[in-house]
């Protein structure tokens, strides 16, 4: 019989943690989020015993749910080594699935003798949201085989129970996170204070499934919810993902509107302020001295500081002009932005044009919704067909330019220009609004800011203080 219980399960979670697969204080998980315990299993491969207890148990988990498969696969890559023990001892047919093929093009992805139409079982350590589990099952669907159970050691309990079965997966755990954290305490392991704070950190970092095809956190709104917990919703552009961990880890909802015409200066501003920023903004055109030199110095201190490059370019023609635009001339944008701007004017053949550029090279584009200038056309209608454009797109589209949150859907980033601490604007149309504003009232995310810091004589200091302003304006939002 498959452990269930708390007593069936306590040898098993006391082995566990000797095996130090549990770990309680404070740890920055993959998505950015601060979470009170840890979990990781790969201790357990060095404990062949316990590796042994292990895949016992989840094939038992399986039998006595009356599964019928063909084969198994593991979720890499903790489960493959308990795969390969389930199949060796009963002597069933394994599956590799592969993690690198994607970078290599030609290479297989599944190993092993796939018979199309066969049934394959899952094996995974532990489960939070299902998107691994998830993943493996899209690749053996892929080759034509079947998914209709997977076998999980942990459940954390997230919502990757609900999620996988709204996809027709049926999720099997042998123990889950209230189990573990109840055995614990028993044993006195850890106390009472630290059951409740890990408790509290699951409730509210739970996914549930939304009557979309896509997942949002229990009770939650897009304005409520974290960086974090947006990077990792299943919908979630790679590159608007990647932007909204390193926010989440950083500490910062910052971009730098780099308006300077010296390449040098630019540079130096990158190097200076890349530690407090999320993203930098150019207009590449204002330089005076552009070189592909300067933009391949700029990527280097983006990869060192860890922000992304976003050209303010707001292309508005054509298709197949955009394209060109993109992807050539002097410029040759795509070659070194991660992320640019598009103008909705010219109709969804603009995205389409410059997404055959950009998606090949993982980029992103976030489509002018609305403008901070005064007197912007782009307003009503037009912003609601932006935004019904980037519903449309959205394997390019990462989000917009706006003074709001023009779309509920957590997947989309909302930038916003138009920010400095004094509202008011300058001669020539801009208008401004403070952080609070724009990220604590109007829902936005990231707040855009250039003469704000760049003519304060500390640069640092001032980046510091927008920086400070937009993140807390973002932590009150959570209600953190
Ligand atoms: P400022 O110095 O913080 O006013 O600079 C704002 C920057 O954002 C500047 O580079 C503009 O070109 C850019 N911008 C904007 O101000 N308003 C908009 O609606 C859009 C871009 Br789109």
């Amino acid at each position: 019989m498959a452990a269930s219980s708390v007593e069936e399960l306590t040898p098993l979670v006391t082995a566990l943690y000797e095996a130090q697969a549990f770990k309680f204080g404070n740890f920055v998980l993959k998505s950015g989020l601060s979470s009170p315990v840890y979990v990781d299993l790969r201790g357990i491969i060095s404990r062949p015993r316990l590796l042994k207890q292990v895949a016992d148990i989840l094939f038992e988990t399986a039998q006595n749910a009356g599964i019928s498969f063909d084969s198994v696969c593991g979720v890499p890559y903790t489960a493959l080594p308990l795969a390969t023990i389930i199949c060796s001892t009963n002597q069933i047919p394994m599956l590799i699935r592969r993690k690198e093929a994607k970078d290599y093009g030609t290479k297989r992805l599944v190993e092993g003798a796939i018979n199309p139409g066969e049934t394959c079982l899952i094996i995974e350590d532990v489960v939070t949201s299902g998107s691994s589990v998830w993943e493996t099952v899209e690749v053996l669907k892929r080759e034509g085989l079947k998914v209709t159970d997977a076998i999980v050691l942990l459940d954390r309990e997230q919502g990757g129970k609900a999620k996988l079965q709204e996809w027709g997966i049926r999720l099997h755990s042998v123990c889950t996170l209230s189990k573990i954290l109840e055995i614990l305490e028993q044993q006195k392991k850890i106390d009472a204070e630290m059951v409740g704070k890990v408790k509290k950190f699951i409730q509210d970092n739970t996914f549930v499934v939304t009557e979309q095809k896509g997942t949002v956190p229990v009770k939650k709104t897009p304005k409520e919810l974290s960086f974090g917990m947006r990077a990792q919703l299943p919908g979630t552009h790679p590159t608007a993902s990647k932007l909204l961990r390193l926010m989440e880890k950083k500490q910062t909802n910052l971009c730098l509107s780099a308006d300077v015409t010296e390449a040098k200066e630019l540079l130096q501003l990158a190097a200076t302020l890349g530690p407090c920023i999320c993203m930098l903004k150019t207009h590449v055109d204002i330089l005076n001295d552009f070189s592909l030199e300067i933009m391949e110095e700029l990527k280097t201190l983006a990869e060192v500081h860890k922000f992304l490059i976003f050209e303010d370019r707001k292309f508005a023609d054509i298709g197949n002009t955009v394209k060109k635009q993109y992807e050539g001339g002097v410029f040759k944008i795509a070659s070194w932005a991660d992320i640019v701007n598009a103008h909705v004017v010219p109709g969804s053949g603009v995205v389409k044009g410059l997404s055959e550029v950009g998606m090949p090279m993982h980029r992103g584009c976030l489509l002018i919704a609305e403008m901070s200038s005064s007197g912007s056309l782009a307003t009503g209608d037009y912003t609601k067909a932006a935004v019904k454009m980037a519903e449309e797109q959205s394997e390019f589209v990462i989000g917009f330019i706006s003074g709001s949150r023009v779309s509920q859907k957590p997947e989309f980033v909302h930038l916003t220009p138009g920010i400095q601490i004094q509202a008011g604007g300058d001669n020539l149309g801009q208008q401004y609004n403070s952080p609070q504003e724009a990220i604590g009232k109007r829902g936005s995310d990231i707040i855009i800011v250039g003469r704000g810091i760049l003519t304060a004589s500390n640069h640092l200091g001032a980046a510091e203080m927008y920086r400070k302003a937009a993140w807390e304006a973002y932590l009150t939002r959570l209600g953190v």
